[in-house]
């Protein structure tokens, strides 16, 4: 009889959580900071006056809505317009109004692994701008781009806003930048936000508000382990700590243990043993120049078109075609 292979872990979430809470130093992904609470965290911390980025980049679009408009129209009769995580689509609206204003051809293809965030995009779009021919894609961002562009020759446009790449190691974002390219064709465009490196006090400001949002926000993680994998973590005894080193321009989330503890996960069947001022490593977010960018893009068979930024030079919107 042949041996069955034991499953320790019933999700990745678990598996995760128990490598980043055994290894030396710690660490947790904050892809796991987002669930319902962190969904709203996320939604109060673009809000806030200190977080810059998201009033840079629509900033961008809606100064310079016409410029984006003729560069996507450019050289063809219709396009799709791609959407890699639909969010509320505040910004992209302003694009697509535009897009309506100008008569121009296109189908907008809204990608999001959440049903539910696809339904609220399609609904306040039926409501707000009901002329726009919506097509939602449920799914990873790479079976649905897969998907459509099996199906179809038309031109894509497909966007990365919000500086979601800088959550990303180098590596890591060059991976993601060589598999969007490979499904890309000759005239098609990639459009992706980039935070950019700036007075490095802009940017602990942005990371570690007064008012305690992101620190909400990166402690949702031990929330989450609470909750969903029966941990007992005491948030009180963790502090929201960030660094940023400006010149690789990379900042960092920890979570400090502010004093000897041990924590329970049941279903982990783990006790995780935290020394006096240990940490947790859970974000990195990275700020880009020109000269990176340039590097991710050419490690990734890419080139830049062009670039818009915003009146305070504080963000970049790069255009890539394939090189
Ligand atoms: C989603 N992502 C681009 C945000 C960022 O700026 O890294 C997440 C975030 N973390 C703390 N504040 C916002």
């Amino acid at each position: 009889m042949q041996k069955q292979t034991e499953t320790l872990f019933e999700t990745q979430f678990e598996e995760e959580v128990h490598t980043g809470l055994t290894d030396y130093p710690k660490h947790l992904s904050s892809k796991y900071f987002y669930d319902e609470k962190g969904d709203k965290l996320f939604q109060d911390i673009m809000n806030m006056p200190e977080y810059y980025l998201t009033n840079a980049e629509f900033d961008i679009f809606s100064t310079q809505t016409e410029k984006i408009t003729q560069l996507f129209a450019k050289d063809s009769e219709s396009f799709n317009l791609i959407e890699l995580g639909a969010g509320d689509g505040m910004k992209t609206k302003i694009l697509l109004q535009n897009l309506i204003d100008n008569k121009v051809d296109f189908d907008y293809l809204p990608i999001d692994i959440s049903q539910n965030v696809l339904d609220q995009l399609s609904n306040s779009l039926k409501n707000e701008i009901p002329e726009v021919p919506v097509k939602p894609q449920q799914g990873t961002y790479f079976e649905a781009l897969e998907k459509i562009a099996a199906l179809t020759e038309a031109k894509k446009v497909i966007l990365f806003l919000g500086s979601n790449i800088g959550n990303l190691l180098h590596p890591q974002a060059i991976e993601f930048l060589t598999q969007v390219q490979k499904l890309m064709r000759e005239g098609d465009l990639f459009f992706v936000g980039f935070d950019q490196k700036k007075n490095p006090q802009t940017i602990l400001d942005a990371y570690n508000d007064q008012t305690g949002i992101t620190a909400a926000f990166n402690k949702n993680i031990l929330a989450r382990i609470n909750s969903e994998l029966g941990g007992n973590f005491d948030l009180d005894k963790f502090l929201h700590w960030e660094v940023y080193n400006p010149e690789t321009g990379t900042a960092k989330s920890y979570l400090v243990s502010k004093e000897q503890q041990s924590v329970t996960i049941e279903k982990l069947d783990l006790i995780a043993d935290f020394a006096p001022w240990e940490t947790i490593h859970t974000e990195i977010s990275q700020k880009y120049d020109d000269k990176t960018v340039e590097w991710l893009a050419e490690k990734s068979g890419l080139q830049i078109e062009t670039q818009f930024t915003d009146s305070k030079n504080q963000y970049k919107n790069y255009v890539f075609k394939k090189a």
